[in-house]
């Protein structure tokens, strides 16, 4: 493949055959990351890029988009199918877009939004003080509790009684169990506040149903496209035509979230990854996804299991989704070692704060794992045991040269028996 790209610019085309092998070769456990298909990369490497098209399907602003429109109405059809919403917003070019948009649309500058602690597993958008959210938004944060490590209901409500927020986010990038969407409901209820839910991690485990259903409890819902629900890298907004706070507004809220996106936060869309998004959508759609989900969290749950033979303790003490936190105190490595040593034998993870962490973000004391990359390639739960064992001596000994060369050697061995992209060389 790349027989242009080779020749006209081999620096990019042998970087990119590099990425390639190292995804075929390794092992990637980030909770993030997925493994699209052939026809996903085929729809993303199109001159579908070439086109302007702000905008939606039949209000343009430019001409010759005729093909643009079947595509992007195609998406927000199966998006609107996939997860039963009213409206469907395909054009966020990322989680965090999407995020900004719906911000935008429901609240202003200024105002009072309840999101989770990044520290307890929350995300930038939610109000880290780095982040747009933090400096447009006035930030208040909810966490977890101390003792079970998971978020508490009645701290939530104490909170938002108090702080009166215009938008309460429910949704998490660090954090394995499930969220009670009629408990956020019946919260933002109360106070007179929208409920947003950022499912960006568990985008697909929604969409097979097996994990309880937003829809039907927010205003908005956004996601990524390529988290668990295996797309193109991308954002996506859901929400009801009605604004239950602003029933007499001449705008419906899908017209504020169309318009929050564009013109509000975005130029043209990404007409190849539109594209992309439809084709994932189309696979979700299919009844193996369904079982392609169920094996995700299985396998999770097989390799908490394994991490915690291996004398690792799990935050939480386990998961009920597609990822697990590690706290890697017991055996005394901080985050950045871990995923440095791991890296050395193929294994792609990530440091991450655990609740509570007396360690600092840029080494702090866990690690996160997810397994939706590894099952797209056909992992097991047998698998998820030999690979926890493999985690668990590489923490155990990050100094010893000979025991990562083995493990290095195992991780191809079964990265071998478990191939992806056979026929891209
Ligand atoms: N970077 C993503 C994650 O790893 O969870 C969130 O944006």
């Amino acid at each position: 493949m790349f027989e242009h790209l080779s020749v006209e610019d081999p620096e990019i085309a042998d970087a990119i055959r590099g990425e390639i092998t190292r995804q075929k070769n390794g092992l990637e456990m980030i909770a993030s990351e997925n493994i699209v298909s052939l026809s996903v990369l085929e729809a993303l490497g199109t001159p579908l890029t070439n086109k302007y098209s702000e905008g939606y399907p039949g209000k343009r602003y430019y001409g010759g988009n005729a093909f643009i429109d079947v595509i992007e109405n195609a998406a927000i059809v199966r998006a609107r199918r996939l997860f039963g919403a009213e409206h469907a917003n395909v054009q966020p070019h990322s989680g965090s877009a999407a995020n900004a948009a719906a911000y935008f649309a429901l609240a202003d500058h200024g105002d009072t939004i309840l999101a989770l602690d990044l520290a307890h597993g929350g995300h930038l958008t939610h109000g880290s003080a780095v982040n747009f959210s933090g400096r447009q938004y006035r930030m208040v944060h909810y966490g977890v509790r101390k003792d079970d490590e998971r978020i508490d209901m009645r701290e939530v409500r104490i909170l938002a009684l108090k702080e009166r927020p215009k938008i309460i986010v429910a949704g998490y990038t660090a954090y394995s169990r499930q969220l009670d969407f009629a408990a956020f409901r019946k919260i933002a209820d109360e106070v007179g506040a929208y409920l947003m839910v950022d499912m960006a991690h568990f985008a697909g485990l929604v969409a097979a149903r097996l994990h309880p259903d937003p829809i039907p409890h927010a205003d908005v819902v956004t996601a990524t496209t390529h988290k668990t629900l295996r797309g193109p890298r991308g954002g996506l907004i859901l929400c009801t035509s009605a604004d239950r706070l602003r029933p007499n507004d001449k705008k419906t809220l899908a017209q504020r979230i169309d318009s929050a996106v564009f013109p509000g936060m975005q130029g043209g869309p990404l007409d190849h990854v539109i594209a992309a998004k439809a084709v994932a959508f189309k696979e979700a759609l299919d009844p193996t996804f369904v079982d392609y989900q169920r094996r995700t969290i299985d396998n999770a749950r097989a390799l908490a299991e394994g991490l915690t033979s291996q004398g690792l303790r799990i935050v939480t003490g386990g998961t009920d989704n597609h990822l697990v936190l590690v706290d890697l105190s017991p055996l005394g490595i901080g985050g950045k070692a871990a995923e440095e040593a791991l890296d050395e034998v193929g294994i792609a993870a990530n440091k991450n704060l655990i609740p509570f962490d007396a360690r600092k973000p840029t080494d702090p004391s866990g690690l996160r794992l997810g397994t939706p990359a590894l099952t797209t390639r056909g992992c097991d739960e047998g698998d998820m045991v030999l690979i926890a064992a493999m985690i668990g001596r590489v923490l155990t000994s990050p100094g010893h040269a000979a025991m990562k060369a083995d493990v290095a050697a195992a991780v191809r061995e079964l990265a071998a028996r478990r191939p992806i992209y056979s026929s891209l060389r």
